[in-house]
């Protein structure tokens, strides 16, 4: 048995270096823990970046993705399957939709529902041929194609791409006179947005910017588009982080725990009139509803249903925080901890220095916790939304003693 060093010298000789990873390997999961190749049992508070809501390697997930793969994984869409049609009614019946367009990762959702939004833009809205605009907010993270980094503010996704996609827009998150204003340009198609943003560190807006941001683009007949891929499917205490807020998103974005960590699964989820402004042949991917997918997808969102995951992300996130801040009143090196329901992080007080972050997050990994900086001096806390009442106590245990080691 290879050691986590040997295994990664192996990777950093043969793997592209595009991430930089704890130095942790990491060989089996179930339910909240993960086990490294030594053997040693970590809590998982990363998740997978909340594609791991329901548990590691669920029963239920788990079964549902043998039991098909033994009968038909894929057709592509040239064929009808078995599966695809199933999923489809229980899905848009589960969020209230129409239609449903099944794709594989999260940012071909994105892309998928920027075209869908040009075209309703040109077919319905009227908008002049190749002038639709889609407005983005700074801070904000799709994913890594030349169409999300294009709407990036994040020179680490920009830097040494360009150049970049026209027809965006980008102004301040959580600011509502400068949505107002690029609303008044009537070649805007669409207004795209992370109701909590994730990657730029778990940054809740006022309560009252996602109802009054959906109230402006109705009155400017623009489609206001919900980036839940990593906020959706119960992570912060609702199915949907949007329902917090009691709108519901002309286009949802799905991805990640749609299919709980054990497949791609994205989908995006819309109206008759937007949905079908798209023909057939115009949009698509080979493994986009394919059958094995729709069946994990249908499991892993049973899960989130029958065992009450958003109420408990809800329950337990606000204990986390309070415990947290509990804690960080009397901290010189936590600023503050912020999030809903189980998507949280603290803000090291330091000047972005990701050392203290960074460092941080080996002593919780030797400690038995796993969670990884976003940004310096941000840490994310996600566990599985399957966590429960004692070990979330046991972890929150495990932070604050090596926090205290930081002050
Ligand atoms: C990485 C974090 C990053 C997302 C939202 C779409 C996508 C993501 C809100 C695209 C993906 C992943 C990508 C992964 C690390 C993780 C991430 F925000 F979750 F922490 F990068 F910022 N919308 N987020 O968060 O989904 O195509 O990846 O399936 O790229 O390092 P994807």
């Amino acid at each position: 048995m290879l050691s986590s060093e040997e295994i990664i010298k192996t990777e950093l000789l043969y793997g592209a270096h595009n991430y930089h990873p704890l130095p942790v390997v990491l060989k089996r999961g179930e339910g909240v823990f993960l086990w490294d190749v030594e053997g040693k049992k970590y809590y998982d508070f990363l998740s997978a970046y909340s594609a791991v809501n329901q548990g590691h390697c669920h029963p239920k997930i788990i079964s549902a993705l043998i039991n098909q793969s033994k009968e038909l994984t894929l057709t592509s869409r040239a064929f009808h399957n078995n599966i695809l049609g199933e999923y489809e009614k229980f899905i848009t019946s589960l969020f209230g939709y129409d239609k449903v367009l099944p794709m594989n990762t999260g940012v071909e959702g994105g892309e998928t529902a920027i075209k869908l939004a040009r075209k309703w833009g040109y077919e319905i809205k009227k908008i002049p041929k190749n002038n639709a605009k889609i407005i983005f907010v700074e801070g904000n993270f799709w994913g890594r194609t030349l169409a999300a980094i294009s709407s990036s503010t994040d020179p680490s996704s920009t830097n040494g791409f360009g150049p970049f996609m026209p027809g965006y827009e980008i102004i301040p998150y959580n600011d509502l006179k400068s949505l107002e204003n690029a609303l008044k340009d009537p070649n805007v198609a669409g207004f795209m947005v992370e109701p909590i943003q994730g990657e730029a560190g778990v940054v809740v807006p006022d309560e009252n910017y996602l109802p009054e941001a959906f109230k402006l683009c109705k009155k400017n007949n623009v489609l206001f588009i919900a980036d839940e891929v990593q906020t959706g499917i119960g992570r912060t205490g609702k199915m949907l982080c949007c329902d917090h807020f009691g709108i519901k998103p002309d286009i949802l974005i799905l991805g990640k725990a749609l299919s709980g960590g054990v497949f791609p699964v994205s989908a995006i989820l819309s109206s008759n009139e937007i949905m079908l402004t798209i023909k057939p042949g115009e949009h698509g991917s080979t493994f986009g509803g394919n059958p094995l997918a729709c069946q994990v997808a249908i499991a892993a969102l049973n899960v989130v249903k029958e065992e009450e995951l958003s109420d408990n992300a809800k329950i337990l996130g606000i204990i986390f925080r309070e415990k947290l801040n509990k804690y960080i009143n009397e901290s010189k090196i936590v600023k503050s901890v912020r999030g809903k329901g189980l998507l949280n992080a603290i803000i090291i007080n330091d000047n972005n220095d990701s050392n203290i972050a960074w460092s941080i997050c080996l002593k919780m990994a030797s400690n038995g916790l796993l969670a990884k900086p976003t940004h310096g001096n941000i840490i994310r806390f996600a566990p599985p939304l399957i966590i429960n009442k004692d070990q979330l106590d046991d972890c929150i245990n495990i932070i604050i003693s090596v926090l205290k080691e930081f002050e």
